[in-house]
């Protein structure tokens, strides 16, 4: 058969933001908001792509297209083919139908749900017999060259790893993605997600600078990535660092990783319901010293708080996009409500709040196989 569907899942980072790029860790969950891509082959070297998504018109581009030729929702596609083919791997064109429910632009990572969904879709309709790793590689350099965001590796290993009832330990430097069981239901929690509206591109300038300074940092510890200073004080590497903005971006990276294994640790031990400071302790590190968040998300992280949240943060690239907060599950109608409330106290246009548990990762629909 030609064809094939596939899906893939969009993300919530519970914690470890800015740190893939780092070579750091970071504690992605899937989502069950999927995308779902259906490819069929075509003979005439051409790519016919269209989206459900309002607002999207359907794109038509050479299979061998570069970086540059398509932009736009479908510059996702056009990468996924460019970076397969860059690789070696002689994909020809196609018909691709994309149907989503994974919120575009809330932070929750549907540029990656779409390109890992393509990715995971022509893998297994061309028998490339591509590992789930170097499809994630491959759609990052899709990610950093063809879209032109320099984003790290995360996002795609959590698409691509996900598994139902777990959180997934992604370690940028060794390139593993080690499932960690965390079944909130069972543990009586609810996991509450506020888009806030807000939307930013990582192609923006905000995250590469972030990015820069990183790396920066690094060169002049004489360091290749800042996870090789990971097991030193904090206070030691920074103190060789003279610039303040470069101690408290490196700052906010080297405490984050900490606080990632710390998480880890606590959901190992069976006690999800504990690890609420050290979202809450994210988040302050990601405005006071990353500085990424903007005022409608620190505005939800402090409403869901005051209302009895066990922690709230942040999750994604920042400058806007979603909110998490964990709340007994008791605890979830009130904290929801508390941060509409507040969205409406300060004139801001109405959150979407909804709640999400870790669900599997991408896949290929039996039916097509
Ligand atoms: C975005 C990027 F795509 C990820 O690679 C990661 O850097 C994240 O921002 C911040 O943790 O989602």
């Amino acid at each position: 058969m030609s064809e094939r569907t596939g899906s893939a899942p969009g993300r919530v980072n519970l914690i470890g933001e800015h740190t893939d790029y780092n070579g750091g860790f970071a504690l992605p969950l899937a989502i069950p908001a999927r995308t779902t891509a259906h490819v069929r082959t075509r003979e005439d070297g051409t790519v016919v792509a269209a989206s459900t998504a309002p607002g999207t018109e359907p794109a038509r581009f050479a299979v061998d297209s570069s970086p540059g030729d398509v932009t736009g929702w479908a510059a996702y596609v056009a990468g996924v083919f460019w970076a397969l083919r860059d690789a070696g791997h002689d994909v020809p064109g196609a018909d691709v139908r994309v149907d989503s429910t994974v919120p575009s632009g809330a932070g929750l990572s549907s540029s990656h749900a779409l390109e890992c969904a393509v990715a995971v879709t022509l893998n297994d309709l061309h028998g490339l017999g591509l590992d789930r790793t170097t499809l994630a590689l491959l759609v990052q350099r899709a990610e950093n060259h063809y879209v032109g965001a320099p984003t790290g590796a995360m996002d795609q290993m959590a698409s691509l790893y996900g598994q139902d009832g777990h959180v997934i330990l992604f370690d940028a430097r060794a390139m593993t993605a080690e499932p960690v069981p965390c079944d909130l239901a069972a543990a009586g929690l609810s996991l509450v997600v506020v888009d806030t509206k807000v939307h930013h591109e990582h192609t923006d300038g905000g995250y590469g600078a972030r990015r820069a300074t990183c790396e920066a940092a690094a060169a002049l510890l004489g360091v290749q990535t800042l996870r090789e200073v990971q097991d030193e004080p904090v206070g030691d590497v920074v103190s060789k660092l003279d610039d303040d903005v470069m101690v408290r971006r490196v700052r906010h990276v080297l405490t984050e990783n900490a606080r990632v294994l710390d998480t880890v640790a606590l959901l190992r031990a069976g006690r999800p319901g504990e690890i609420g400071p050290l979202l809450t302790a994210s988040h302050a590190s990601m405005r006071d010293d990353y500085e990424i968040t903007v005022a409608e998300v620190d505005t939800a992280v402090e409403a869901a708080l005051s209302a009895g949240a066990l922690g709230a943060r942040m999750t994604g690239g920042g400058f806007g996009g979603s909110v998490i907060a964990l709340t007994a599950a008791a605890d979830e109608a009130r904290v929801s409500d508390a941060v509409r409330a507040a969205f409406d106290q300060h004139g801001y246009a109405p959150p979407s709040v909804f709640t999400v548990r870790p669900a599997a990762g991408a896949g290929i629909e039996e039916s097509t196989q």
